[in-house]
């Protein structure tokens, strides 16, 4: 059994400087040395972090890198590398960083190198896509298609989601790119209402072929194809991308040709390089999709080889854990000052909390610290007019991650400036706040100064790119997997597997034939439940 990480030395040592930093404020850190943004600063992959408005000292980082060598972190990178099954209860490798490897290096898990596997797929990927871009791939009637639309969920659906939306400068506009995921049936009738069968293309994305909601959904888009279209149309209206060919042919696409692996060593919610990022090819082409690629790869490398010290999804990591395991932060806050990354903070969301919302450690311990924190967020400037005001002045220590770029896709007037004055001066307010003193030589009148008074001390990350494009999304979305895989091996927990998510899927199996029954079931479940159940069914019909 190993040592539970809070007894360690390193963990105890950090728990001790807490108490030192209580009294800190970032006003006296800034003061204390005028070079602070430079010293708390560090770049990688076309990325400026500046982690200069945080609640750290040289010591507090130095304690934070010692904990995070004696988690053996570097080890552990080499392992998740090195194609080692990581993923322990699942016993699988994971690897999602050889399918954006862009070097010639081989990349081996049980003895074989992945790399033509994941080549021959990418290829296959471009060529389809290519074809659709081309409108050489003709519907059943001969016409192109117009639009494609992606039904998967969970990690089949929000990267490529994400990122369509992300990259919408870089996209074709003439061929519509939409995601239906929930199993609402809401969402697949509002997506399809104005597409014309005969040049919609299906995208059938499962790694299983099994999930309820996608497989409700691309049964539903069949039913809706073929109430224009004859059977044989199927083939040229749906494609597949899963692991499961056997389950894809049974629905009627040709699994030979028109189906896109991947493999189990690619957790769902790291997948978006994989042939779920299917949909984004469509829309930013071959090349955009290599340059995304390029930019995952370039994060990767430095993940893989700069020190802990100068090492970007590092040093965001152990930040984190500072808050999160030591200060008491519950939860964290992403905030992108870009409209194209309004899916963000939900991708994020998933990458996040379903890796490192666990409760034992790689041992089955209880753990006896907490772990992956809620994550939250909205596009600036929205959120400022929303939920800013807790954070500046309510009660709780919410860390946030601030997001901009110099460059804007839409120069209009002064609306970039605004924005980017914006983000600036949230951060600006969050660290340094407004005294009591200030206010007074404001003339502003005593009973308001307690309600106008500006604690500041609120620590901020500020994530800065030249532009938003292919490579600097690659390179953003790369910086937070590293970040969740570090925190995981910090909090000594296994990030890839997801456990939590199969006892809801269990008991809505068993509820569905409840509420389908044509005769009044026995009902076995709680009061509340049971009660849920009858009501629904009493009413159902209106
Ligand atoms: C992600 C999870 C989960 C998964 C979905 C869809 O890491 O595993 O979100 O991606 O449940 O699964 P399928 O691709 O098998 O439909």
């Amino acid at each position: 059994m190993s040592i539970v990480r809070s007894e360690l030395t390193e963990w105890k040592a950090l728990e001790a400087h807490r108490a030192e930093m209580d009294r800190v404020h970032l006003r006296a850190l800034f003061a204390a040395d005028p070079q602070r943004a430079e010293h708390f600063s560090l770049e990688a992959a076309g990325w400026l972090l500046d982690y200069s408005k945080n609640r750290i000292t040289k010591t507090t980082l130095g304690r934070l890198f010692a904990l995070a060598r004696a988690c053996d972190l570097e080890p552990a990178r080499d392992a998740m590398f090195g194609g080692e099954h990581i993923n322990a209860t699942e016993d699988r490798a994971v690897l999602h960083t050889a399918l954006r490897n862009r070097s010639d290096a081989p990349v081996y898990t049980d003895g074989e190198d992945v790399m033509p596997e994941v080549r021959a797929v990418l290829e296959q990927v471009f060529d389809f896509a290519e074809r659709v871009r081309s409108g050489s791939w003709k519907g059943h009637t001969g016409k192109p298609v117009r639009a494609v639309v992606n039904l998967g969920i969970g990690g089949s659906d929000l990267g490529p989601c994400m990122a369509c939306e992300a990259l919408k400068a870089f996209s074709r506009r003439d061929i519509s790119v939409r995601f239906v995921s929930n199993v609402d049936g809401t969402h697949f009738a509002e997506q399809v209402r104005d597409l014309d069968p005969e040049q919609t293309l299906f995208v059938v994305a499962s790694k299983s072929f099994t999930t309820q909601e996608t497989m409700t959904n691309a049964h539903s888009a069949r039913e809706w194809l073929l109430a224009s279209l004859p059977e044989q149309a199927v083939a040229r209206h749906f494609v597949a991308v899963s692991t499961n060919a056997e389950l894809v042919s049974r629905f009627g696409i040709d699994a030979e040709r028109n189906m896109f692996r991947f493999w189990d060593w690619v957790g769902g919610r790291y997948s978006l390089c994989s042939a779920i990022g299917l949909p984004l090819v469509v829309a930013i082409g071959r090349e955009g999709f290599e340059q995304l690629l390029d930019g995952f790869h370039a994060m990767d490398r430095h993940f893989a080889e700069a020190s802990l010290e100068r090492n970007l999804p590092v040093v965001m990591a152990l930040l984190g854990v500072w808050y999160h395991s030591f200060l008491g932060a519950e939860s964290f806050a992403v905030l992108p000052y870009d409209q194209y990354l309004h899916r963000l903070p939900a991708y994020l969301q998933q990458a996040d909390m379903e890796s490192n919302g666990k409760g034992a450690d790689r041992e089955g311990r209880p753990v006896p610290y907490t772990t992956g924190p809620v994550l939250w967020g909205e596009p600036g400037t929205n959120g400022q007019h929303a939920f800013y005001q807790l954070i500046h002045q309510g009660t709780r220590l919410i860390p946030c991650d601030f997001i901009g770029f110099c460059r804007s896709h839409n120069a209009l007037g002064d609306h970039h400036a605004k924005l980017m004055a914006n983000i600036f001066a949230q951060t600006e307010a969050l660290a340094f706040g407004k005294t009591a003193e200030e206010l007074r030589a404001e003339s502003t009148p005593e009973p308001l100064v307690p309600f106008k008074c500006f604690e500041g001390n609120r620590p901020t990350n500020t994530l800065l790119a030249d532009e938003l494009n292919p490579y600097s999304l690659g390179a953003l979305v790369a910086a937070y997997e590293h970040k969740i895989f570090c925190q995981g091996i910090v909090w000594n927990i296994l990030s890839f597997d997801q456990w939590g998510v199969q006892l809801g899927k269990v008991l809505a199996g068993k509820i569905l034939a409840e509420l389908k029954a044509a005769a009044s079931p026995d009902l076995a479940h709680d009061s509340s439940t049971n009660a849920l159940i009858r009501r629904f069914r009493e009413r159902r019909q209106g």
